[in-house]
């Protein structure tokens, strides 16, 4: 595309649009492979940097920074114990979520640590990371060297031509918004479950906790030695302000079965509606799509980070193939594979959404929803067969080869 006057010029391999656990994932394992890349990324350092969203890695996703070398650089959590714990009207069942070997474990590490130490790495190796990146906008994603502009905090315009693009800009992002209309299609499911969710510094619980109660579901999940994050169903419009603290606490106490449960002060309440969206393909000629730029999964089972995390590797590894040994297998099969591990997450995350929902106050889903959803709890605290195919969920490990990747190109 032809220069702007006064625009300043440059080239890449690689442009990842998105500084986020995608974002950052792809321009590590990128420098790691040797691979030039400039990240974009819209927001200042520090905003990024305190986001709080996700709380646990999972165990493909631990072995995957190691096998790249990463984890003990990039991991800031505490490893899981394997053991998740559901309260159903007050009485527990401890269930195994692990993979049983002696291999690195989940961890529970809060996304905005994963962030902060991802930029620490990239930046520390040389990397090229471009915050408060203004008016990202994409050129010529079917042709060879598609051009991505934006202006600098310092009001200089920039162009930069590539040979791919990784849209990681998330679910409102520009990437995707730059594919023309009908080249995707996209794929949305509403659960009709609204979440108020509630972070406190109040003590985590001992393991991540799903409470199924007539009075709806609960979670308890830990973000950090003093820090909590807490899930309470509620209806999908309704208001946070509907929300205030004797409320959240005295709904915890009830539904997850607790009345002693230790409270904190709350920095942080928000009502999310529970959908899932899958666009396909994750490609559109030069610009891959990675992590909610693609897809959206509920928080049920915490598959949304560790999806991103799964393209990126998928992306960096085709990428780097490509560029060394000219190998373009990877780059042409990325959707296809990516997709295969979104509708698998999916159907878990779903699969759980509707057990722990229905099984507790099936108002909505009616009696004979909620007798399958206890049927199906039941079967998972008593059967070996469906505790194992749970736990091979939990960990995000490839059925086939019970290891980080597929054998399947
Ligand atoms: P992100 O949205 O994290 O990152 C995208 C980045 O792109 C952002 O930094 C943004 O500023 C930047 N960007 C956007 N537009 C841009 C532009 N035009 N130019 C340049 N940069 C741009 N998942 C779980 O598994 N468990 C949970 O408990 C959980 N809780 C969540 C709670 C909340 C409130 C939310 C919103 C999500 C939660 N998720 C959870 C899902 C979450 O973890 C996402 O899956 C994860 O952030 C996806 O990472 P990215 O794809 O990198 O997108």
């Amino acid at each position: 595309m032809a220069e702007n006057e006064g625009e300043l010029a440059e080239s890449t391999t690689v442009v990842v649009i998105g500084a986020g656990p995608a974002g950052l994932t792809v321009a590590n394992l990128l420098r790691r492979s040797g691979v030039d890349c400039v990240v974009l990324e819209r927001r200042s350092r520090e905003h990024v940097a305190q986001r709080q969203r996700a709380g646990i890695v999972e165990t493909r996703a631990v072995r995957m920074f190691d096998s790249w070398g990463l984890a003990d650089r990039v991991l800031g959590g505490v490893p899981h114990d394997g053991i998740l714990e559901f309260r159903v009207d007050g009485e527990s069942h401890f269930v195994f979520d692990g993979d049983g070997s002696d291999g690195p474990a989940a961890q529970l590490c809060p996304q905005q640590v994963l962030v902060q130490k991802l930029t620490v790495h990239y930046l520390a190796d040389g990397g090229d990371l471009r915050f408060e990146a203004a008016d990202v906008s994409l050129h010529d994603l079917s042709r060879e060297r598609p051009t991505v502009r934006y202006r600098a905090p310092d009001g200089t315009l920039h162009a930069l031509t590539c040979a791919f693009v990784a849209g990681c800009d998330g679910e409102h992002g520009i990437s995707r918004a730059s594919v023309p209309a009908g080249a995707l299609t996209a794929h949305t499911f509403d659960q009709g479950i609204g979440w108020l969710t509630v972070l406190a510094d109040a003590p985590p619980p001992a393991h991540p906790l799903l409470a199924v109660s007539p009075q709806g579901f609960a979670a308890h999940f830990p973000r950090g030695p003093r820090s909590s994050r807490y899930y309470l169903q509620c209806p999908p419009d309704d208001h946070p302000d509907a929300w205030p603290d004797t409320r959240v606490w005295d709904a915890l106490r009830t539904r997850l079965g607790d009345p002693a449960l230790a409270s904190g002060p709350i920095t942080d309440r928000e009502i999310f509606r529970l959908r899932s969206l899958v666009h396909d393909p994750m490609q559109y000629g030069r610009l891959f799509l990675v992590g909610d730029a693609a897809h959206i999964v509920s928080p049920m089972g915490g598959k949304g980070m560790n999806l991103a995390l799964y393209d990126a590797d998928v992306l960096a590894r085709a990428v780097r193939d490509f560029v060394h040994d000219h190998d373009d297998t990877g780059l042409r099969a990325y959707s296809r594979r990516c997709l295969r591990r979104v509708w698998n997450d999916q159907e878990f995350s779903h699969w759980l959404t509707r057990t722990v929902h229905d099984a507790g106050d099936d108002t909505d889903a009616g009696p004979f929803l909620g007798h399958l959803a206890r049927a199906r709890l039941d079967r998972l605290f008593s059967s070996q067969a469906a505790a194992g195919a749970f736990a091979e969920l939990m960990t995000g490990l490839d059925p086939e080869t019970n290891s980080v990747g597929s054998r399947k190109p």
